[in-house]
């Protein structure tokens, strides 16, 4: 396997580009699962575990008291301690309307989040609509081919299609929201929620696995821990934790 600084060099996204290489520069494949619903809390946490991680991952919808200065504030941070933002918006809809849901309404998502991730199922419309937003401005679309919780329908053909679906849209499309690494191309990044050391699962039908089996056995790129982070008794020390299994997890699976 290379590694994530060779992988840089198989895509022609920009900001593929730059997670591959920030991620190798700040030896951190951990994205953070900021769900917060205030601002101060979400802020406070992203400035907490932000050296820790390549990503930060938000649902920018469920806050609260969201105001654009939120927006301005999350950005500086993002800078301060070098990672790329994410906002966990899984589009559904057809070209036409996720191109006005990415672009405009309150939290103009395009303007600020380097990734965003959608689902196939409305067929490659979704990704044209999507893409004729995010590409002027050099962002990067996750493809939701497989889902963490009980009983996801996301399986088989349709995990299939979105693995052909990110190669026809390379340009914009980086990779994937699954469980295990799907494709051979090694410009398409995987990322992994469902991570959490202690637990199996929740009461709403998340399923949980370790660092070690996400990213050691099922061969994925980037484990997204949420509340294996924010609920822990101390998140500075959770987050290194989750980081530094994850950066070995890989470190081993690449021999
Ligand atoms: O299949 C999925 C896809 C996603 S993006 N399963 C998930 O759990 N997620 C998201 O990852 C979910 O919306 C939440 O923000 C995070 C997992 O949170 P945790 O607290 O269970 O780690």
């Amino acid at each position: 396997m290379l590694s994530y600084t060779e992988r840089a060099n198989y895509t022609i996204n920009e900001t593929a580009k730059k997670l591959f290489l920030l991620m190798d520069e700040k030896k951190t494949n951990l994205c953070f699962s900021n769900d917060a619903i205030t601002k101060q809390k979400l802020l406070t946490l992203a400035n907490t575990i932000g050296p820790e991680i390549c990503i930060l991952k938000t649902h920018i919808d469920i806050v609260e008291d969201f105001d654009q200065d939120l927006i301005v504030q999350l950005h500086q941070v993002s800078e301060k301690h070098n990672f790329l933002l994410f906002e966990d918006r899984k589009f559904a809809d057809i070209g036409n309307t996720v191109k006005h849901q990415y672009k405009h309404g309150i939290y103009h998502i395009a303007d600020w989040a380097d990734i965003t991730n959608a689902h196939i199922l409305p067929g490659p419309g979704i990704i044209e609509g999507l893409r004729e937003v995010g590409m002027n401005q050099h962002r990067g679309l996750l493809l939701l081919a497989e889902m963490s919780s009980v009983g996801s329908l996301a399986t088989g053909n349709y995990t299939d299609k979105a693995v052909a679906l990110a190669e026809t849209y390379k340009d914009f499309v980086i990779g994937f929201i699954s469980q295990k690494k799907l494709s051979d191309n090694p410009g398409m990044i995987h990322m992994t929620p469902g991570v959490k050391m202690q637990d199996t699962g929740d009461t709403l039908g998340q399923q949980y696995n370790t660092p070690e089996h996400v990213i050691g056995k099922k061969g994925s790129d980037v484990i997204i821990v949420g509340r294996g982070i924010y609920e822990a008794e101390d998140p500075l020390t959770a987050a290194k934790e989750y980081r530094k299994q994850g950066w070995e997890a890989y470190q081993t699976y690449k021999k």
